[in-house]
């Protein structure tokens, strides 16, 4: 039963928490996967709960290196198949890139659940399930590193979305492009990434979709966009504390 009524305040956010619960509930989402989203909110908190000017120059940003890669690869964990699920197929579909499921707490079961969620989503070939395909990545000692040869080994681009520090810089290391999503600014992925989207995903990559549709080269620099996140965090704190 729905029990948050739509007239409440922050209605959105517990509509979003409450897919993940579900996501859990089906086998989808780590333990672990709820207490980073908790983290994710409470930077998105800080943000607004908006997309703001940064999170928009970095989905330019990442919808022309998109369109122009040969072989881009989505990364999906637990938490991006629990909230957007569509939305990720939809990508895909629109960049031409492939699907891979890469988890940090790895187990065959909800390898298994993410694989038909996407499945029933309308997603084409799934990388990251036959285990004749995997290599690892080096530099990695996660289970991350396990990766497919004909996905994340030989991609160019990859986007990882909601990621923990470690697999951006082995990804770097091996000489490709990273775009990640993430709502801490400051947060060793956000820092390593060559573009670093502080944004919910649940709004953002819809608004990645729109933009890869008519793709258009804008300068970027993702250190300097991270810096303007963390000043739109202290301008939007700012705001808050002279209207307290
Ligand atoms: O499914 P698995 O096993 O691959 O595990 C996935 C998690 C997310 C548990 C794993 O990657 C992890 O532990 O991640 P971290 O290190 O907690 O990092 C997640 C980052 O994503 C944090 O910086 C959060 O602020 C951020 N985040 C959380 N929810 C969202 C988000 N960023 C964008 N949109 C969100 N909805």
């Amino acid at each position: 039963m729905n029990q948050i009524p739509s007239s409440h305040p922050r209605a959105k956010s517990l509509y979003i928490r409450e897919r993940l619960v579900n996501a859990f509930d089906g086998g989808l989402v780590a333990k672990e996967g709820l207490m980073a989203h908790g983290r994710g909110e409470a930077f998105d908190s800080l943000m607004g709960e908006r997309t703001s000017k940064s999170a928009k120059k970095a989905i330019l940003a990442a919808a022309f290196m998109l369109k122009n890669a040969q072989n881009p690869v989505i990364s999906v964990n637990g938490n991006i198949a629990g909230l957007c699920p569509r939305e990720i197929v939809l990508l895909a579909k629109q960049t031409g890139a492939k699907i891979e499921i890469n988890l940090f707490y790895a187990t065959t079961a909800r390898r298994r659940n993410i694989y038909k969620t996407l499945k029933k989503n309308g997603a084409g070939l799934v990388y990251g399930m036959n285990k004749k395909n995997s290599t690892k990545l080096s530099g990695l000692d996660s289970a991350r590193r396990i990766v497919d040869k004909l996905g994340i080994f030989s991609a160019d681009v990859v986007i990882v979305p909601l990621e923990d520090g470690d697999r951006t810089l082995a990804l770097k290391k091996a000489g490709k492009k990273v775009i990640t999503f993430d709502l801490n600014p400051m947060s060793r992925t956000a820092e390593t990434a060559d573009i670093t989207i502080v944004d919910n995903v649940v709004r953002a990559i819809p608004l990645l979709i729109k933009s890869c549709k008519s793709p258009k080269k804008i300068s970027f620099d993702n250190s300097k966009n991270l810096s303007l996140a963390i000043r739109e965090i202290k301008q939007n704190l700012s705001k808050r504390a002279s209207n307290a």
